[in-house]
């Protein structure tokens, strides 16, 4: 009797799902297009089929999504496409060779080629994005919004709304990435946006009417800055982030890092306000190295009750510390903190220079490098190597988790700069998240080890949340920690990062191999996978620098720089390189000197300084 109840409470649930399941196909050919973002600065941007911003998507739980994706670029580049937050569940389909940073679960793509990415997104409901995941591609506007709507939301609204909130560099993705990563930055300060963007525009006006209630998606989709959000005279009730359902907690200032989304229920006025209201937008300007002044750090957009009531004027927000604080939000379904975990990982971050001058981010002291083929190749053709994380190569700090074991990931941030972390294929539990302990107008790089505040276990900064928040992307506070728990119950190849894009060109990423045996059951390479790492050259077979015939031969593995020669320090590097900077315009103290500038607008400087450096041979 129970038995049959059971079995036909099966047997409806999946004709229902059958039923209701849709697959959305979408054709997508990458290429430049020219588009003017701000109202201010005409320049390419990267589009689908010739048009720019990109589509966003909505879908329901359990549709399946087939994206082919076309390398259009003209200049050579090659892309690939990740779909943040997914968890392309092995339960669900084998789609890891989907998730697509480039290296890991697939081989890049080349010009020319097409990539299928084929997945269901399974159990998962809520606000997500897309965005590139090669290079910093997805900054030039290779990122568009992914909803999965939900018939059995916890919450009502009239209406909803979909924001991203993001940034605009002037200059294509790869100079500004040329310019960063050169022993002419040698700090590692990082880019200065031109502008904020909301919604890929400068100034928005979004239409509200009296009695309405509005889900505003907010996301990040922005390489560098966390922004704030703040309303005037409404509030902000979270009921989502990252795709997790919280207890509604209302609040007038919300606060994302890169990759994150907030969902929040707005109530419009019940009656006919006669004015319109100020949304801001603001940048977190205590991430910026410098702040020229021509910067405008916050944006205010149009709440329209009418148009004819007129702009409404900048609402000013006194307190930043205000805003809405991740670690206090509870799961709706108030999951409980893992009680204990089996194996903990330490990571400890730091921002230094090797012996090309350049500044790179490490975790223990390892940057990492891309290897020869992409992990995923390596776990599904080493057999029974496949458990031994040293098949992977040390440059990309691999860590092979067995099934079900609870993962303890603490996160020790020796760096003055936030950092906001994303795992792929998880959402983790804040276990501890301090703040920050930075002491302003301070980066000396050998006095981090006095500012830090560690982990400390037998004497943690905040109590144990019982109901933890559950998200995919959490901020590190400057020389703080945050620790994080996970239950490795998702076979896969997931890449763990900084999600600051800067950061991760600098190195700042680990990859977690998670039950490798159930992949190599589950999956072979496609010939679609294959082909794509063919035509680039990359071998479809073999450990991480290409060998087969011996596991363990790392000969040729891509290796991180050498460190700087000795008697020559990080900081004695940095202040000959500035000396020398200064001395070259010999206008500016170092103080205020704007590192950025490093590389001015006029190229004949730039090439003086290039010479003058490269004649005193100042690196090597
Ligand atoms: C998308 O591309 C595929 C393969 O290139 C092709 O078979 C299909 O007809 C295209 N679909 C649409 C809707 O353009
Ligand atoms: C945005 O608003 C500012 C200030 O009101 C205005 O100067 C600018 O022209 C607007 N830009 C666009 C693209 O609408
Ligand atoms: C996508 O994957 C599903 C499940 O494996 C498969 O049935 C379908 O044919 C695939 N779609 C394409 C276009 O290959
Ligand atoms: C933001 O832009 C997307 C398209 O890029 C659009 O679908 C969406 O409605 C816009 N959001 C608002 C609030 O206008
Ligand atoms: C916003 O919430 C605060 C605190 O809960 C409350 O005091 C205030 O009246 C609310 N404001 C509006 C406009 O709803
Ligand atoms: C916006 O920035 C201006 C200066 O750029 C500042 O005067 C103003 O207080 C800021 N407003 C908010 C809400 O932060
Ligand atoms: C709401 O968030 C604040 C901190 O931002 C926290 O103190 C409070 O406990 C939270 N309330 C609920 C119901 O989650
Ligand atoms: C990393 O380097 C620092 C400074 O050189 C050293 O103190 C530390 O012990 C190293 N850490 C690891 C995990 O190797
Ligand atoms: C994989 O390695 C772990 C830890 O070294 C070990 O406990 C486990 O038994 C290994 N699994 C297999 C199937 O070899
Ligand atoms: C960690 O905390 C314990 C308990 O307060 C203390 O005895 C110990 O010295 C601390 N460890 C470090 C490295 O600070
Ligand atoms: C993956 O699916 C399994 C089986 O349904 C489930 O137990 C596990 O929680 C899922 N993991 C994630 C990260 O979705
Ligand atoms: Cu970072």
């Amino acid at each position: 009797m129970i038995f049959q109840s059971v079995l036909s409470l099966f047997v409806s649930f999946f004709c229902a799902s059958l039923a209701s399941a849709r697959t959305h196909t979408f054709n997508f050919t990458t290429g430049w297009v020219t588009a003017n973002p701000d109202g201010v600065h005409e320049r390419k941007m990267i589009g689908f089929n010739g048009h720019w911003p990109v589509p966003d998507i909505h879908v329901n739980k359990g549709d399946r999504l087939e994206v082919y994706l076309t390398n259009g670029f003209e200049d050579g580049a090659s892309t690939s496409l990740h779909f943040h937050g997914m968890f392309h569940n092995i339960s669900d389909g084998n789609s890891i060779q989907m998730d697509g940073p480039s290296m890991v679960t697939q081989c890049p793509i080349l010009p020319g080629r097409t990539y299928l990415y084929n997945f269901t997104v399974g159990d998962q409901v809520g606000t997500y994005w897309y965005h590139a995941h090669s290079g910093s591609q997805y900054g030039d506007g290779m990122r568009g919004a992914f909803i999965i709507h939900d018939d059995d939301e916890p919450f009502e609204y009239d209406e909803e709304m979909v924001i991203q909130l993001s940034e605009l560099y002037w200059k294509p993705y790869y100079t500004v990435t040329d310019e960063f990563l050169t022993r002419y930055n040698p700090t590692g300060a990082e880019p200065i946006p031109q502008n904020l963007l909301f919604n890929n525009t400068l100034n928005a006006t979004l239409d509200f009417e009296p009695g309405k209630t509005y889900l505003l998606r907010f996301i990040n989709s922005g390489l560098f800055v966390s922004q704030y959000v703040a309303f005037e005279s409404h509030n902000f009730t979270i009921v989502e982030i990252d795709g997790v359902y919280v207890k509604p907690n209302t609040t007038n200032l919300l606060y994302l890092t890169t990759g994150q989304r907030v969902s929040a229920l707005v109530k419009a006025k019940e009656q006919d306000p006669h004015k319109n209201f100020a949304l801001m937008q603001i940048m977190d300007e205590v991430m910026l190295d410098v702040i020229p002044p021509e910067l405008v750090l916050n944006r205010t957009h149009e709440i329209s009750y009418n148009k004819e009531y007129g702009k409404p004027e900048d609402f000013i927000v006194n307190d930043f510390k205000e805003a809405a604080n991740e670690f206090f939000l509870t799961t709706f379904d108030e999951v409980e903190l893992y009680d204990d975990y089996d194996v903990q990982i330490t990571f400890d971050i730091r921002m230094d220079n090797l012996g090309d001058g350049v500044s790179y981010a490490f975790f223990n002291n390892v940057t990492y490098v891309h290897p020869k083929v992409p992990t995923l190749t390596t776990v599904l053709t080493s057999g029974k190597y496949a458990n031994d994380s040293r098949i992977y190569g040390d440059n990309i700090n691999p860590y092979v988790f067995q099934r079900g074991e609870i993962i303890e990931v603490v996160l020790n941030n020796y760096d003055p700069g936030k950092h906001p972390f994303h795992l792929h294929g998880h959402n983790f539990q804040i276990v501890q998240q301090s703040p920050g302990f930075r002491e302003d107008g301070d980066y000396s790089p050998d006095q981090q080890d006095e500012i830090t505040v560690r982990y400390n276990e037998s004497a943690p900064l905040m109590p144990f949340p019982e109901k933890p928040a559950l998200r995919d992307t959490v901020l590190l506070q400057p020389n703080g920690h945050v620790v994080l728990r996970f239950k490795a119950d998702n076979p896969g190849i997931w890449f763990f990062h900084c999600h600051v894009d800067w950061h991760l060109t600098q190195g700042l990423a680990s990859v977690f191999i998670e039950d490798p045996f159930a992949l190599q059951k589950a999956n072979i390479l496609s010939e679609n996978y294959k082909d794509i790492c063919s035509a680039a050259g990359i071998l479809n077979v073999g450990n991480a620098a290409g060998h087969s015939d011996d596991w363990f031969n790392m000969d040729g593995l891509p290796r991180q720089p050498n460190p700087l020669p000795t008697g020559f320090t990080a900081k004695g590097y940095i202040a000959f390189v500035l000396s020398t900077l200064v001395a070259l315009w010999g206008l500016y103290s170092i103080a205020d000197y704007g590192l950025t500038e490093v590389i001015p607008d006029d190229q004949k400087v730039y090439d003086t300084l290039k010479k003058v450096l490269d004649e005193n041979n100042i690196a090597y």
